[in-house]
């Protein structure tokens, strides 16, 4: 078999030796023109002016583009047209581009569109730049969601106890490692070829189209892989192509548009903050019996997707738990920042991470060990209803978590802590076990799909191209090594070409963590094809019935009356190009069996679901707030895995990204310019390897998923990025060891040392 081994990434000798290629190390073509950005120095603003002049006298400089050279739709935003690609009478945030400079040379492009502060002439107004001002002035950038089921406030008030909370989790910076950079080659006859760093080739043809006036077909878009995505280039990629494509038609020439770190930070959004106001009531037990909540999302200045991913984070509200009476209220806020967008989990984690905050508010009001409080919360048989209408169908958050307690030594530990606690007033310890269930699908429908093509050569070598994209996580090598399997080829036979939208079209972004689940169905159904229209001909050479015919290790065998006979997988092919048999396919799939009602937010929008859980185990030092991840065990279900070892990376990875979203990452921005402060590394801090758990034990929980995705693995992008929720909770442990019993410290996420400060003398004072 070629799939559930464990494979290196197949361009990980590139990576490491540096011959990877990013969109910035393709030769640069005769000619090439690069752009720079310059941007909106003002929150909010009238645009009365900009000095031409000034900056087409700067030395390099080709041209200045602004929204006026825009052939036809000023828009790069995915879903509702309300993204300018540059500025156009209004002024939106600090950041905003609005004119870009073309020059000789980057450094030179860069000089000139710095002038912006000179350049631009405009009238501020007022900004609004928090998203709690905003929903207190009814400034969205949506209508507000609602989803609920029962009776809420009715068992809200029937209920033995009562907890009301407000609470605020910060967003996060993509800080993918290549930054944002599209290069736009125009082609004969008015059409452009795009080399763009983004997970979404078909959107970004079709907004460049857009924003030209042209078809479809005068556009193509290639990505050979991402220096990492983790949503930022979903849609926000656009801008960037877009600019990129504009220039390069205008000028006829190549234009290469990379934007810097800070300008990366400045132009594009990243994950929403999140608001939470609720009021849950429980009994004696802490089952919840009644919940009601506002979501206020921070969205920035346009709705990008913010709609889909707050009907995620709606959707995953409820974690692992079954809520009999809920109330839940989402609330897009527009504010003049940038527009927040995908990132990994999509919402999901802005959701799950609120009713996990409640439920350990709830233990620490009764006393309880918050992990008590959670298995008595989960969904369990006849209590397997989710509030918006959808099953939770072989659940494995109670077999899953019984293990992790097991393997991690739960109960041992918070004994052991509990007397390294009480010996040690400085430092102190904590510990958290969250689990994590994540729907699996685009929660819009339609975007379940996707297409392959499969080339095999007359030398039995095998290239597949499909609609999804690489950003590291392995996409092409768990195609390639579901393509091999079909064939019963080597691994090494088979190549993934570069995402390409005149190879396979109209694709889906590679998003929802489904990338595998609907490329590797794709790619099986082209390669499948191609097995049974060779399988005639095999089982004519081998004297065989073609059900007797076996595809495997680089040739078919077949037992027929004459006994065993095997031939070459490349020679069987040779004979078949010579008898005209089509040796290429294409590929299609459709997730069944999926609906959703948009308005009322019911239906089946999951294919399935993933599950997991991890204990936390950390330092605090309450002098100072530093935390330290001393031990984490990750139990993380990956149904059966198509590559344990990409799959095992990808847990890591996801767990040390979410540490970093609720322990170092804060975003600030200048309370009254809007400007964000934290626009580079030395002020906005992502993990470090310093910063990985000293003691790191990830494992697999090793089952089959129930249902009929591809080899019954699971998708594995997302879900883990909930683990590291017991980070927080282990953290919140720590600082309540610091106060009288049952105090519930107030602990902001980030959980920053000056957030555990906070915390800590909050628990203190009492
Ligand atoms: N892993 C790496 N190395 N780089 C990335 O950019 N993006 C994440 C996840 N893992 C990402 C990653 C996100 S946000 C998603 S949705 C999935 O990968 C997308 O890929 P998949 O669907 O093929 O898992
Ligand atoms: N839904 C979703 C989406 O669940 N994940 C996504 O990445 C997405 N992107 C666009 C629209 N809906
Ligand atoms: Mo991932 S946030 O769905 O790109």
């Amino acid at each position: 078999p070629q799939v559930g081994i464990s494979r290196a990434h197949e361009a990980a000798h590139l990576h490491v030796s540096g011959e990877a290629v990013y969109i910035d190390d393709i030769a640069e073509a005769h000619g090439t023109l690069h752009a720079a950005l310059g941007l909106s120095p003002i929150a909010h603003g009238t645009l009365v002016s900009i000095d031409l002049a000034l900056l087409r006298r700067q030395p390099g400089v080709v041209a200045v583009l602004t929204a006026a050279d825009i052939p036809a739709e000023n828009n790069c935003g995915p879903l509702l047209h309300d993204d300018p690609i540059l500025a156009d009478g209004e002024l939106r945030y600090v950041g905003q581009p609005v004119y870009a400079v073309i020059a000789t040379d980057r450094e030179l492009a860069r000089r000139a569109a710095a002038l912006a502060r000179q350049a631009i002439v405009a009238t501020p107004l007022p900004a609004v730049l928090t998203a709690r001002e905003a929903h207190a002035i009814g400034q969205y950038v949506l209508p507000p969601m609602h989803l609920s089921r029962g009776d809420a406030a009715g068992a809200l008030a029937a209920a033995p106890h009562r907890l009301d909370g407000e609470w605020a989790v910060g967003g996060q910076e993509q800080f993918y490692l290549e930054g944002q950079i599209s290069y736009a080659l125009p082609q004969e006859n008015q059409a452009l070829l795009i080399h763009c760093s983004t997970q979404h080739p078909s959107e970004m043809q079709q907004l460049v189209a857009h924003a030209m006036g042209w078809q479809a077909h005068q556009v193509t878009v290639q990505c050979r892989r991402m220096g990492g995505g983790f949503g930022g280039k979903e849609s926000q990629s656009a801008l960037f192509a877009c600019v990129a494509a504009i220039a390069a038609q205008r000028l006829r020439r190549p234009v290469k548009l990379r934007v810097d770190r800070d300008d990366d930070f400045l132009v594009t959004g990243r994950r929403h903050g999140f608001d939470y106001r609720w009021s849950v009531g429980f009994d004696d037990e802490g089952r919840i019996l009644g919940a009601e909540i506002d979501l206020i999302s921070n969205c920035g200045h346009s709705a990008d997707l913010s709609a889909p991913v707050m009907a995620r984070a709606l959707c995953h509200f409820d974690n692992a738990y079954w809520l009999p009476h809920v109330a839940m209220h989402g609330y897009c806020a527009r504010t003049n920042t940038q527009s927040n967008t995908a990132f990994r989990g999509f919402g999901g984690p802005q959701g799950a991470l609120a009713i996990e905050m409640i439920l350990d508010g709830i233990a620490r009001r009764l006393g309880l060990d918050p992990l008590l409080v959670r298995q008595r919360n989960f969904y369990r048989e006849g209590q397997d209803l989710t509030p918006y209408g959808q099953r939770v169908e072989d659940n494995l958050i109670q077999p899953l978590t019984d293990r992790l307690i097991e393997t991690s030594g739960y109960a041992a530990r918070r004994a052991e802590i509990a007397a390294f606690n009480a010996a040690s007033p400085v430092l102190k310890r904590g510990l958290a076990l969250t689990p994590v269930k994540f729907g699996i699908s685009f929660n819009v429908v339609h975007l379940n799909q996707a297409g392959a093509l499969v080339h095999v050569y007359t030398d039995g070598s095998v290239l597949v191209n499909h609609g999804g994209t690489e950003m590291g996580q392995g996409l092409n090598t768990k195609v390639a090594q579901v393509v091999a399997h079909e064939l019963g080829v080597p691994v090494a036979q088979v190549r993934a070409s570069a995402t390409d939208t005149s190879k396979v079209a109209n694709t889906s972004a590679t998003a929802a963590s489904t990338g595998s689940d609907l490329n590797g169905k794709a790619a099986q159904d082209a390669a499948r094809k191609i097995r049974r229209r060779l399988m005639p001909l095999a089982a004519r050479l081998l004297g065989c019935d073609e059900d007797a015919l076996v595809f495997d290790g680089g040739e078919v065998r077949g037992h027929g009356p004459e006994g065993a006979r095997s031939i070459g997988f490349k020679d069987l092919v040779a004979k078949a190009y010579l008898e005209r048999l089509q040796l290429w396919s294409d590929g299609f799939y459709a997730t069944p069996g999926l609906h959703w009602d948009r308005a009322k937010l019911q239906g089946h929008p999951f294919y399935y679901y993933a599950f997991g859980a991890a204990v936390a185990d950390v330092l605090v030092d309450t002098l100072t707030g530093e935390t330290r991840v001393l031990r984490a065990d990750v139990l993380h279900d990956v149904g059966q895995s198509l590559n344990p070892a990409l799959d095992i990376g990808q847990v890591e990875g996801a767990f040390v990204q979410g540490q970093g979203w609720l322990t170092s990452e804060e975003l600030v921005w200048h309370p009254r310019s809007g400007l964000l402060l934290t626009h580079a590394p030395s002020t906005y801090k992502i993990p470090t390897a310093n910063d990985m758990p000293r003691d790191f034990r990830v494992a697999l929980y090793d089952a089959p998923n129930a249902v009929d995705s591809i080899h019954r693995s699971k998708a594995v992008g997302e879900p883990p990025l909930l683990l590291p929720f017991s980070v927080l909770l282990a953290i919140k442990d720590a600082v309540a060891a610091c106060g009288p019993a049952r105090c519930d410290p107030p602990l902001r996420a980030p959980a920053t040392p000056e957030a555990v400060l906070d915390a800590v003398e909050a628990v203190r004072r009492g």
